[in-house]
Parts: structure tokens; sequence; C-alpha cells
């Protein structure tokens, strides 16, 4: 087992990765820009290490100010946590050459995944299913009008290095395809500097759930459940729950046997998020996230499995020390991801924290990084707190975290807690019925 591990983030994820680092007797290394000196993660860890300015391009995505921080502080491993470098392939290979574990997945898998067209013809020879439509890259619009003549309109043109949405257009009919196309593929050039664009079959009203994978260096995967993570705006997500209120044991179990099998065959380490559109009682493969996630602890909740812990185990050579049938599913979890910006407008809204009270009790966890006296910086993204509570049932998970977010002060700044307080009111939420453009239409009704 490592003995010293740095963390390379910030905020709620640092923290939580600090936690599983204490709990199994490891020293930890905070990394922090000069805009986080008095932040929670610095204050906690062992040591720390200033690696840059507040700009994340000259810190958290620093690649030798952080392998630096790394040599000196004589670390065994890094833990990426999400977002900055936790899914750059070129990183997790200079830290592998720097003597230094990776707390993640081979960088293969990860610039596998990466491109969505290498991902798709992957997973599907694997068994997974996909959405039907162009095999690889598409040359021309000529040839994707050919492809959607064949699968039929609506259908959705994607970027080969995309996610998050951008360089992605609808097409509603072949008169389309022409200013599409060329839309797609400006957007696609300017937002990753490769215009590599894919043909895809449109599911008009699907959920987006995903599955979550680990995997040790002995071949063995398990899946543990699904995350619903339909309720987003403009592709980021804003309360997801665990189990999705649409599937059933059955259901879960086929999706689960065909995702734990591929991870296996992939050869994959460590954890692992498998995205699905999901429409008629079908899954469509979209994306495989090669990280930790945000919404992660909502899993933890109905599983009693620490993700994190077993990320690092799994980097220091253990074994996972459960197979599938002791896997079990109970209760139901939320997490509601609490912005500093305006409920309704969305407005980032950075500032100081001048009182704070944080919510607990029976079944209630609060990850998040703020504390009274804290001033949150405008450089970084506004995820300030996760919010996740457990219940018994859907319901009982709901009147708690009713009863939780009445609770939570966070005073100095606005926050989205009012929305969370609106949206869990709602008849629709309450009855689980709700696609991936549901939110955005309940947002509009709301702003009236
Ligand atoms: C789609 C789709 C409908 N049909 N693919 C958006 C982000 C990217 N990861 C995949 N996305 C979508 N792909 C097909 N074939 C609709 C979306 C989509 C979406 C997906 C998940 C969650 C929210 C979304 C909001 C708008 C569009």
């Amino acid at each position: 087992m490592f003995d010293k591990v740095l963390i390379a983030n910030r905020g709620e994820i640092a923290l939580r990765i600090h936690r599983a680092c204490k709990e199994m007797g490891i020293v930890t290394v905070a990394v922090h820009s000069t805009a986080d000196v008095d932040a929670m993660h610095v204050r906690l860890a062992d040591e720390a290490v200033c690696i840059g300015p507040p700009s994340s391009m000259e810190s958290y995505l620093n690649i030798p100010a952080i392998i630096s921080a790394a040599e000196i502080s004589d670390v065994d491993a890094i833990h990426p946590g999400y977002g900055f470098l936790s899914e750059n392939a070129q990183f997790a290979e200079i830290v592998g050459e720097h003597q230094i574990t990776f707390i993640g997945p081979k960088p293969e898998h990860i610039r596998l995944m990466g491109d969505k067209i290498a991902a798709k013809e992957a997973v599907k020879k694997l068994g997974i299913p996909i959405v039907p439509g162009s095999v690889g890259a598409i040359g021309d619009s000529d040839e994707a009008k050919k492809i959607a003549g064949a699968i039929g309109y609506p259908v959705i043109v994607k970027a080969a290095a995309g996610g998050g949405g951008r360089g992605m257009k609808v097409v509603a009919g072949p008169d389309d395809m022409d200013d599409a196309f060329k839309a797609a593929r400006t957007e696609a050039k300017a937002a990753f500097g490769n215009d590599t664009l894919y043909v895809e079959k449109y599911l008009p009203s699907p959920r987006h759930i995903e599955v979550q994978v680990l995997a040790d260096s002995f071949g063995n995967a398990v899946h543990l459940g699904e995350r619903d993570c339909s309720l987003q705006r403009r592709h980021q997500k804003i309360l997801e729950e665990a189990p999705s209120p649409v599937l059933d044991d059955k259901e879960r179990k086929r999706i689960g046997k065909i995702v734990a099998k591929a991870i296996s065959g992939l050869g994959y380490l460590g954890a692992g998020t498998i995205e699905f559109l999901y429409q008629d009682g079908e899954f469509y493969f979209i994306e495989m996230n090669t990280r930790l996630q945000v919404e992660h602890p909502v899993t933890e909740m109905i599983t009693g499995i620490d993700l994190v812990r077993e990320q690092i185990r799994i980097a220091a050579g253990e074994p996972l020390n459960y197979k599938q049938q002791d896997i079990t599913f109970s209760g139901h979890a939320i997490e509601c991801r609490i912005n500093a910006e305006d409920p309704l407008t969305f407005a980032p809204s950075p500032g100081r924290i001048s009182d704070y009270h944080a919510p607990g009790g029976l079944d209630v966890r609060v990850d998040s990084a703020l504390y009274a006296g804290y001033t949150v910086p405008p450089y970084y993204d506004s995820l300030v707190a996760k919010l996740i509570v457990h219940g018994k049932t859907r319901n009982g998970c709901l009147m708690r975290l009713r009863r939780a977010l009445q609770e939570y002060v966070i005073g100095g700044i606005v926050t989205t807690i009012p929305l969370h307080q609106a949206l869990i009111e709602n008849p629709d939420f309450i009855e689980g019925k709700y696609d991936i453009h549901w939110l955005e239409k309940y947002l509009e009704s709301l702003r009236g």
C-alpha cells in the first residue's frame, strides 16, 4: 500500500480523497493555486505545495508543476479526482514515467474512451448495445445523408472528440444536413481542435442512466448498479439518484452483467462509468468516463462501498475482495449539487461565506470544502457542496432530503438550494417521471 499520495485537485473532491487516504493510514499532499491558500483541502492535508497562479491552466492543469510537487514531496501515487487532469492520458503516462502510480485506469483506456468513435467500436465488440449510426467517421455531408437515409431521420451529428454536448447537432431531415454538418464541424474544431464527426439515430426523449464499475488488476470486474442523471441543464447535472426510478431488478441485473463482462474483457483497471441513453426499455451506450464522478456518493450510499478507497486499493495492486453476488443494493439515495449560482439565472455568485451550518443526522452526508469565513474564489467550477441523502424508500429519501435542505445555511452568497427545494416538490419529479429534457422545460416554467 502507498505511504503518501498527492491529490491533484481542489474543493470537495480533494477533501473526499484526503478522507479516504487518512482512513487508510496514508499521508496526503495537497497542491493549490495562489487563490486557494486558505482552502479547506490545503488546511487538512498533511503537506501542501503551491503550484501556480489562480488560472487553472497555470496551476491545476500545469503538468510540470504537479510532477515537480510530487517529486519534492516524494509521493508514491497521484489521485487526479474529477475534471482537470483526470482524463488526460498523457498526464497518466507522464506520472508513470516518473515511477509514480496514477490512481486511475491505464493511459490506453483513457485515450480510447476519449475518442468517442473508437470507444463505440470497442464496446460494441465487447457486447454493449450502442445507438445505431455510422461505423466510424463521416467524411462529408453527402455521406452523412446516405447514412441518415438508411437509419431514418431525425439523426444527431456528434464530434469524435466530444462530450459535454459541444459540436452536437440534431438534424430533422436531409435539407438541414449541409448546414448542421458545417456547424458541427466548425464547433468541434474550435472546441477540441479535432473536427472528426459521426452520425447517430437521434433519440427524442431518453433518460441518462449510467452504470458504475470497478475492475482490479487480476481480471475481476463488478458493477455497482446505476445512477439516473437525467436532470441536467446545459449538459450539467443538477440532481442524481440511485437506483433509477424506472429500472427494475431484472433490468439492472441484465445491463450490469453485460457491462461487467465487457469491462473485464477490455482489461480495464479501476473505477469507471458507462453512460447510456435509456428509452422504451432499451439501453444505448453513448460514452464511458474513465474517472471518479461527481455523483459517486449516491452509489456509495446504496452499496456501502467506498469508491475512493477501492480506487486506491486497486492502484496499489490489491484485489477486489468481493464478487458480484456480494454486492447488494439497499434503499434509495439522492444527491443535490449545490452551486454558488443564482437559482433562477445561474449567474455565478462567488464571495465570502458569512454563516455556515451543514445539515446532519441519520443518512445525511455533506461533501463540501466550505466553512464560515471562507471566500469562494471566482476562478473555478461553481460546485460548492453536495448534499447526499439516503432512505429506505425513494419517498423516505425525499422526506429526509426536504428536511436536510431546510437545515442547510450557506450565508453571504446565493446558491442553488432554493432550486432543489422547488424541484423536489414538483409532481413529475416526485413520481420519477422525467427525461433528459425535463429540467430545461421545468426551468423555463419557473421563469414564466
Ligand atoms: C444523444 C441524444 C439523443 N440521441 N444521442 C448530450 C451529451 C452527450 N454526452 C450525449 N448527449 C446526447 N446524445 C442520441 N443518439 C441526446 C443527448 C442529450 C443529452 C444526453 C444526456 C443528458 C442530457 C442531454 C441533453 C441534451 C441532449
